[in-house]
């Protein structure tokens, strides 16, 4: 069905889903339809899999979900095997450090704190993403920022307008701004991240602050392509934020030099 003898798909970078055994392709997915539960709910639910170039689908679960609606679990098979050499992988090129490194690194080669402005904007009202890499207790047992001597944190909330966060960077001469989107409803996090993009570039600054996005469907390759210089997404520690700024900062330090440590 690959074609390609099973023996032979690791070995050459070929992968499969693993169900049952390896390669079987076996994949289970979940969705809700608009239609009711029955006979033509489930062969709707066949179709949507199909679409997914999923073979053999089967319905496993369907449970009606108020009136007119369907939940299902179903199962297929993939037959197209993802080749491994041929996949382009946007790598965030920095080490992570230990604490004790990052507060030598700022230490040793900043010389001064690093000026932090965090928030989640537009309408967001979730902080607990952003509280977990700001806020002195941090995340999964991982102090945050607000724990390193050489950081100075100021975190905004939740529901910022651009313009204030803008402002307040503006006025601490932030080093950084860090932004959180958690809601994507309407593909909301996407104009208003490129609207901070756009008012931070209106008011002069955009090379001298580093630019931080983060959430659950934020990407280090999706922050590139909206013009910010880095992006973490779910699972991310305040190690790996506090290893990025401390290395990103140290090597633009020529801005605002002048700040005593
Ligand atoms: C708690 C919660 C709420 C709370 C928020 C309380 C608070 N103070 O934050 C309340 C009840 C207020 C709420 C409201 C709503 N919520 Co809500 N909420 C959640 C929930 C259950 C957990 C989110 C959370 O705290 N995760 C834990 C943190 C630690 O994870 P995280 O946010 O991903 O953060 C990590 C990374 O993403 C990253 N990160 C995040 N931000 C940043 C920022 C930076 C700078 C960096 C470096 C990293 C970073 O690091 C973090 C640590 O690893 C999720 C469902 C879920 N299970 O995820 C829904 C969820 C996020 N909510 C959702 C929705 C729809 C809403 C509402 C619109 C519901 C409604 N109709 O009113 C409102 C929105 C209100 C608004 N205006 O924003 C949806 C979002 C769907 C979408 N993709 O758009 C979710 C996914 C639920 C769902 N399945 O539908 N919510």
């Amino acid at each position: 069905m690959t074609g390609l003898p099973k023996e032979h798909m690791e070995q050459d970078g070929f992968v499969l889903p693993y169900g049952d055994h390896q390669n079987d392709g076996l994949v289970q997915v979940s969705f809700t339809l608009p239609v009711k539960d029955g006979p033509l709910g489930d062969e709707a639910a066949r179709q949507v899999m199909r679409s997914m170039a999923l073979k053999e689908p089967q319905v496993v679960e369907s449970t009606p979900l108020g009136e007119g609606y369907t939940f299902f679990v179903g199962y297929g098979k993939l037959t197209r095997p993802v080749e491994l050499a041929k996949l382009k992988v946007a790598r965030p090129l920095w080490d992570k450090l230990e604490p004790q490194a990052i507060e030598r690194t700022i230490r040793e080669r900043l010389g001064r704190e690093i000026v932090v402005v965090g928030a989640a904007t537009g309408s967001d009202a979730h902080t607990v993403g952003l509280d977990a890499i700001l806020n002195y207790k941090g995340f999964a047992g991982d102090h945050g920022l607000e724990a390193y001597s050489g950081f100075k944190v100021v975190n905004m909330g939740s529901q910022v307008p651009n313009e204030a966060l803008v402002q307040r960077a503006l006025e601490v001469k932030a080093d950084a701004v860090l932004v959180s989107q958690v809601v994507t409803q309407g593909n909301v996090h996407l104009s208003n991240l490129t609207n901070l993009v756009e008012l931070i570039e209106a008011e002069g600054f955009r090379d001298r602050v580093v630019l931080v996005a983060g959430g659950p469907r934020i990407t280090h390759a999706l922050a590139i392509e909206l013009g910010y210089d880095a992006g973490f997404g779910p699972g991310t520690k305040p190690q790996d934020v506090a290893s990025y700024l401390a290395q990103e900062v140290s090597k633009r330090k020529s801005l605002y030099s002048n700040r005593a440590f």
